[in-house]
C-alpha cells in the first residue's frame, strides 16, 4: 500500500468519527428521524459553507484526549490520559457526557485516589459501567498500534479508566479491532473481516470476568460473539428492516447495544441502501444509516464513521461535512501524526 493511501485511511478514520458525532448529535434527541429530514438537514449545511457550525460532543472530546495522549506520552500513559479526560471535562462539561461517568471525573479531580482505575471500579455499585463511552473514543488506539495484542491491551487500559465492566471495555476492544481490520481496505473481504473479529472476541470473552459479567447481566456468555454471528446472518439476508436491526442489535447507550450495531451499519452500507440517494458513497450511507436507527445516534454514527473512514479513506468524507465540523483541522493533522507513529512501530 502506498503511503499516500495509508495516510488517507488514518485521516479518514478520525474524520469519519468526527462527522458521525457532529451530524449524529443533531438527531440524538429527535423523536422521529426520516430520510427526508436527515437529507434536508445535510442540504442546509450548504448555507453555512466553510463555517464550523456542528459542535462535537463528549465522544469526540474524549477521543481527542486519547489521541493527544498517545502522541505525547507513548506508548500509553494511563495517568496522563486520566488527567486529560478530567481536565477536558471540567473545562467544558456541557458536551453531553453520560450520567454516570461524570462521577469518575469528580473523583479523579479530588486527588483522593491512589490508582486512576479505582473511581471507575466504584461505578454502578462496584460493577463498573457498561456504557459505550470506552468504545466511542477508542479510534486513536488502532491508529497508533499496528498489531492485535497491543490494540487489545491498550484499548482495555484506556477503557478501564472509566468503564470497569468487561462489557464496557470489551466493546472498546471490539471497535478498536474493527478499525484495525478496516485499515486493510479491500484486501480483506466482509466475510474475513467478521471472522477475524469473531476469533479475537472468542478469546477475549472467554476469560472468567467476561463470562461472569455477562451472565450476571443475563446476557448469556459471549454476548459480543453472539451479536457478530447475528450480523453475519443479517448480511446474508441482504435487506433487513431497520426496526429489526434495532430489535436484535440495539441502538442504546450500552456498549453491547451499540458497538455491534455500528459494525453492522458499516458492513451493510458497503452496498447501496434502497431508500438512500444512489449518488451517496458508502461512508455517507453509513453515517445516515446509523442516524436513521435512532437512539444513541451520535455514538453509533461516530463508531461506524471511524470504521468506514478507515476502510474507504478521507476522500469519502464530503468536503461540506468535514468543514462544517468543529475541530476538523486537528483530525487531519493528527491522522498524519498517528500514521507516522504507527509506521514507526511496524516490524522493519
Ligand atoms: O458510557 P458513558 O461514557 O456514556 C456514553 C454516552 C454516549 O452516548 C455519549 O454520546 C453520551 O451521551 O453518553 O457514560 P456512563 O455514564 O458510564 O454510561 C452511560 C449510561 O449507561 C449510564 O448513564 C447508564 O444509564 C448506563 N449504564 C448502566 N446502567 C445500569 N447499570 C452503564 N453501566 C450501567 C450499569 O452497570
Ligand atoms: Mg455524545
Ligand atoms: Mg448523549
Ligand atoms: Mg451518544
Amino acid at each position: 500500500m502506498a503511503s499516500v493511501e495509508e495516510v488517507c485511511r488514518f485521516r479518514g478514520a478520525l474524520l469519519g468519527a468526527l462527522v458521525g458525532d457532529c451530524i449524529g448529535a443533531v438527531f440524538e434527541t429527535r423523536m422521529t428521524i426520516t430520510v427526508g429530514s436527515v437529507l434536508s438537514f445535510l442540504r442546509g449545511l450548504e448555507n453555512n459553507w466553510k463555517k464550523q457550525v456542528l459542535m462535537y460532543t463528549d465522544d469526540t472530546a474524549m477521543a481527542r484526549s486519547v489521541v493527544q495522549s498517545l502522541l505525547t506520552k507513548p506508548p500509553l500513559d494511563e495517568k496522563d490520559l486520566a488527567e486529560r479526560f478530567t481536565a477536558e471535562y471540567f473545562s467544558d462539561p456541557d458536551r453531553g457526557y453520560g450520567m454516570g461517568v461524570v462521577h469518575v471525573f469528580e473523583k479523579l479531580q479530588s486527588g483522593k485516589y491512589q490508582s486512576v482505575f479505582t473511581p471507575a471500579k466504584e461505578q454502578f455499585n462496584g460493577k463498573g459501567s457498561y456504557g459505550n463511552g470506552a468504545a466511542m473514543r477508542v479510534v486513536g488506539i488502532p491508529l497508533a498500534f499496528p498489531n492485535v495484542p497491543d490494540i487489545i491491551k491498550y484499548a482495555k487500559i484506556s477503557g478501564e479508566l472509566t468503564h470497569a465492566s468487561s462489557l464496557g471495555y470489551n466493546g472498546a476492544i471490539l471497535l478498536a479491532l474493527a478499525v484495525h481490520y478496516a485499515l486493510q481496505g479491500v484486501n480483506l473481504s466482509r466475510e474475513s473481516f467478521l471472522e477475524h473479529l469473531l476469533s479475537n472476541m472468542q478469546e477475549i470473552e472467554g476469560d472468567e470476568k467476561s463470562r461472569s459479567d455477562a451472565v450476571e447481566l443475563e446476557l448469556g456468555e459471549f454476548p459480543y460473539c453472539n451479536r457478530l454471528k447475528k450480523i453475519k446472518e443479517f448480511l446474508d439476508k441482504g435487506n433487513v428492516p431497520r426496526c429489526e436491526v434495532v430489535e436484535e442489535l440495539g441502538h442504546g447507550v450500552a456498549a453491547f447495544e451499540s458497538v455491534p450495531t455500528a459494525i453492522y451499519s458499516f458492513l451493510r452500507c458497503m452496498d447501496p441502501v434502497d431508500d438512500l440517494p444512489k449518488e451517496m458513497n458508502s461512508l455517507q450511507r453509513t453515517v445516515i444509516f446509523c442516524i436513521l436507527l435512532g437512539g444513541d445516534t451520535d455514538t453509533i454514527a461516530t463508531m461506524a464513521g471511524a470504521i468506514a473512514g478507515a476502510y474507504h479513506g478521507e476522500d469519502q468524507v464530503p468536503e461540506l461535512w468535514r468543514k462544517s465540523s468543529e475541530g476538523y483541522k486537528d483530525a487531519e493533522d493528527w491522522g498524519k501524526q498517528l500514521w507516522e507513529l504507527y509506521s514507526s512501530r511496524l516490524p522493519s
